[in-house]
């Protein structure tokens, strides 16, 4: 048995946890445009013949204005600070976005001696001419090996899991044959609705929204979902409550939740992503709190 680490970093929306999904081969880490999607360390498994990889999903490295962003980004740190070979670092970079000073700071963060490679991805959406230019960009990190790939398309990935799969040392097998991630059954159900959440609102909102399964019974499960002002409020729950059926409706056919009724409630929690005490209870991936 072969078996190994491989952790995903990068700028926000870079496009880590398309890429991540796409290797394990399976929806394990929520995406989307917005920044600040992916708040805890998520693992996905990859079974093999004869091996393993467990890939890890990190926050977005970026500038913090909230608590909330300083949380991220200290999860984002942990993690990588406590990586040490044969661990692999995979620096996820966005074909479509020039290399800047959020990408050099991630790689100047990253433990001296790291067995790193550079993935650039979005290639679908980007020209020949501008992936060319990344990932001669992207030489000036001096890594081991340099992949063009899509996480949406699937190009390039196979490539770039071979090479994961050749650097694998024996280990054992982490997980179970069935596990294809770590995060608990309510922590898949709460992200499945904030990703549906986030698909619906506009670009402000997303930050603020924070959702936690409060009670988990065989029929019936309820998510709370957290807001910071009054107005919020009415926006999440829509024109006599459609966003919520929608996002409702959408969230369970995603999670193959046939027959149990899931129960969504909003309520305010006021300026939570600027309060430590509000952001730890929020991203605690521990059994969900029971309301007040
Ligand atoms: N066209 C295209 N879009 C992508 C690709 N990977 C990610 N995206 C989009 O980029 C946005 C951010 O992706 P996400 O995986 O959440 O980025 P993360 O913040 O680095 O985890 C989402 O809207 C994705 O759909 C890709 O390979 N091709
Ligand atoms: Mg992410």
């Amino acid at each position: 048995m072969r078996s190994g680490f491989v952790t995903l970093v990068g700028r926000p929306n870079a496009g880590k946890s398309t890429l991540l999904n796409c290797l394990v081969g399976a929806k394990v880490s929520i995406t989307s445009d917005k920044p600040q999607t992916t708040r805890l360390r998520v693992m996905g498994v990859r079974h093999l013949p004869d091996a393993q990889i467990v890939f890890v999903d990190t926050p977005g490295i970026g500038k913090p204005v909230t608590s909330l962003g300083e949380q991220l980004n200290e999860t984002a740190r942990t993690v990588i600070a406590g990586l040490e070979p044969p661990d692999v670092i995979c620096m996820v970079l966005d074909a479509t976005a020039p290399l800047g000073r959020g990408d050099r700071l991630i790689w100047e963060s990253l433990p001296a001696g790291a067995n790193t490679v550079v993935a650039v991805t979005k290639c679908d959406r980007a020209s020949k001419a501008q992936v060319a230019e990344q990932l001669a960009a992207a030489a000036e990190f001096d890594v081991g090996a340099y992949f063009p790939v899509s996480g949406r398309t699937g190009d390039g990935a196979d490539a770039l899991l071979e090479h994961f799969v050749a650097g694998l040392p024996e280990g054992p097998a982490y997980f179970g044959p069935e596990s294809v991630t770590d995060l608990p059954e309510a922590w898949r159900v709460s992200e499945a609705v904030r990703e549906q959440l986030l698909a619906r609102l506009g670009d402000e909102l997303p930050y603020s929204i924070a959702v936690r399964v409060t009670e988990w019974e065989p029929k019936r499960i309820r998510c709370d979902i957290a807001v910071e002002r009054d107005s919020q409020k009415g926006i999440v729950i829509g024109r006599g409550g459609a966003m919520l059926r929608e996002v409702g409706t959408a969230a369970r056919r995603e999670l193959g939740l046939g027959g149990v009724y899931l129960e969504l409630r909003v309520r305010v929690e006021p300026d939570w992503q600027r309060t430590p005490d509000a952001v730890a209870r929020m991203l605690a991936p521990e059994a969900p709190v029971s309301p007040e």
